[in-house]
C-alpha cells in the first residue's frame, strides 16, 4: 500500500508514486488529504514519520 498525497501540490507524493509508475509495478494508493489536518492522525498507524509517501 501506498499512501500519498495529492500530487499537484506534493512533489514528495509525485516521487513516490512516480517510482512505482516508472517500473510498473502495481499497488493499491491510498490518497490522504494534506489540507484537512488529518494526515498525521490517519499515518500514525503506518509510519513514525507520519509523512507521505508512506
Ligand atoms: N524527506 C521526506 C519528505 C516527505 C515530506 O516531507 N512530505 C510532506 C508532504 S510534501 C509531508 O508529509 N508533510 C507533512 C508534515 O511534515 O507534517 C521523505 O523521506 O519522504
Amino acid at each position: 500500500m501506498l499512501i500519498l498525497g495529492d500530487r499537484a501540490f506534493s512533489s514528495w507524493s509525485l516521487r513516490g508514486w512516480l517510482l512505482f509508475h516508472a517500473f510498473g509495478l502495481d499497488v493499491p494508493v491510498r490518497f490522504v488529504s494534506l489540507a484537512d489536518g488529518s494526515m498525521a492522525r490517519t499515518l500514525a498507524n503506518h509510519a513514525p514519520a507520519r509523512t507521505v509517501p508512506t
